[in-house]
């Protein structure tokens, strides 16, 4: 349990302080030694925002679900955990505005706690353990309840060492009642790198163990030009050394290429689909054989549609795009890991025909592909321009020889929260700049917010998660409109666990 999310020593105090408590307890980080004017999780602001944002009436959608080993071997094969008996876990389906309440369990052999990526929600349900929540010993229940303010794609995974890395995912879906709807019927398609039963903490330690061949990757004691001159980039940009992790095959929704999840459609019928890329550190271009895609949403907020053969998603990354099947047989549906070989498969079957084969390769991964840089948010979600009140910098980089991520030339470390290194205010329009000096990229998440990528032509994607390419630097504004402790890191698992990871502190 000791790692950058949460030191032991902080573990003990929060497991021995509030063992068992339930949700808005009012509980954290509230030790006698922490600065009064950090908004943390338990602070009756965090509260009071939460009862403003619930509508008098608001629905409320019940779940109950458990994290657990999974006994029966999955189809992709060996034993894992799971939410529920499934890869993914069952999908939660709720509308926009309404409550969330889930009653969730631990059966798993040790603790966890549930993050749900990508909302706005309340910072004391947001499930980072050791800043918003104690962890959840096993055997243990927390029953999380928030209001979803904003409606899109979804997802939801632990927040504890690499677990997500061993299936621990489900779809959380915010629908809007206020949109038209222009498709016949939606397919949820989580995308994931399968570690197939090997054990992600071994993985981690041996990525500790063995470092890249003792490189440092663009801090700043070395001295080391990292110009982007002679560097191959390879075809999206990402850089040639994209992922730290061999995986043996790759998934979407749960099952192997060899055995691939399969969706009944008629031709002519319009599909929404929506893509999640759950891995935990490849990222996907994932294309539709004989189809474009019409890109309509990223991280859940509407963009101005784009049309591409292709689309490119970083970890923790969602998509909404349009197809309309015009094909009469059985369509593959491709998510290759970017620079790999082979990659993940699912079919859209619209008539009976030969299943295409595993390796499978449609025209479509090689031709348009779409990146943050294709994307603009519709006018609706678009931030009012202003004046940042205060900049965040964030250098990314890497010291390989010891597996170290940092933010900043530091790994995350507990002193960080207590002392506020990232402050910001309620009201604040607050500007991140993220500096990539490593070769390799990160996509950047930041919780509890939906920031707007800053193009040099103006503004981009609303998004959670962005893609920050090898010696790139991306810029993204967001209002600073839910009070508490936020973090911001890597979604590359392992790059999180090895200190890319910071938090945001809202004080008074
Ligand atoms: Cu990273």
């Amino acid at each position: 349990m000791s790692g950058p999310f949460i030191t032991r020593r902080r573990f003990l105090v929060l497991a021995g302080g509030t063992a068992g408590a339930a949700a808005g307890g009012g509980l954290l980080l509230a030790s006698r030694d922490d600065p009064p004017s950090i908004v943390t999780a338990g602070s009756p602001r965090v509260a009071a925002v939460e009862q403003r944002r619930r509508r008098q009436g608001a629905a409320i959608t019940d779940v109950a679900f458990a994290a657990a080993p999974l006994t029966a071997s999955t189809a992709a094969g060996r034993q894992t955990w799971a939410y529920g008996d499934t890869v993914p876990g069952r999908e939660i389906r709720m509308r926009a505005g309404s409550v969330l309440r889930a009653a969730f369990t631990n059966d798993l052999p040790e603790p966890t706690t549930v993050h749900w990526h990508g909302i706005a929600l309340r910072n004391d349900m947001d499930g980072v353990p050791g800043v918003t929540q104690p962890p959840v010993a096993p055997g243990e229940r927390f029953d999380y309840e928030f209001t979803a303010p904003d409606p899109g794609t979804y997802f939801f995974h632990p927040h504890v060492g690499p677990q997500l890395d061993r299936g621990l995912y489900a779809p959380l879906i915010v629908e809007d009642p206020n949109e038209p709807g222009d498709y016949d019927r939606e397919l949820v398609l989580v995308l994931d790198d399968w570690l197939a039963g090997a054990d992600p903490d071994t993985v981690l330690a041996e990525l500790r163990d063995s470092g890249m061949g003792g490189m440092d990757m663009g801090s700043d004691d070395t001295g080391m030009d990292m110009g982007d001159g002679g560097m191959d980039m390879g075809p999206s940009g990402l850089g040639m050394d994209v992922g730290d992790v061999d995986y043996p095959t790759y998934v979407i929704n749960g099952r192997p290429p060899e055995d691939p999840f399969t969706f009944e459609a008629s031709r002519g019928e319009r599909i929404r689909l929506r893509i999640i890329n759950a891995g935990s550190d490849r990222p996907f271009r994932f294309a539709v054989g004989g189809h474009r895609l019409t890109v309509t949403h990223s991280d859940g907020f509407s963009i101005e549609p784009v049309t591409g053969d292709a689309v490119l998603l970083g970890m923790g990354e969602r998509y909404d795009a349009v197809i309309t099947l015009a094909v009469d047989g059985a369509i593959p549906v491709v998510a290759l890991p970017e620079g790999g070989t082979s990659g993940g498969l699912a079919v859209i079957r619209t008539a009976t025909g030969t299943a295409p084969t595993p390796d499978v390769r449609p025209a479509e991964l090689e031709g348009r592909l779409l990146t943050l840089a294709d994307l603009r948010a519709t006018e609706g979600v678009t931030l009012p321009p202003r004046t940042p009140d205060r900049t965040l910098d964030f250098r990314l980089a890497g010291d390989m020889d010891s597996y170290r991520w940092t933010l900043n030339g530091r790994p995350f470390h507990e002193s960080q929260l207590r002392n506020a290194d990232h402050q910001l205010r309620e009201g604040d329009r607050v500007r991140l700049r993220f500096e990539n000096r490593s070769p390799m990229f990160h996509p950047m998440h930041l919780h509890g917010h939906t920031f707007q990528v800053q193009h040099q032509d103006g503004p981009g994607a609303r998004k959670d998660t962005a893609i920050v390419r090898p010696m790139e630097t991306v810029t993204a504004d967001f209002e600073a409109d839910n009070p508490g402790q936020w973090a911001l890191h890597c979604h590359n698992i392992y790059h999180a666990e090895a200190g890319m990871m910071t938090v945001l502190s809202y004080v008074r």
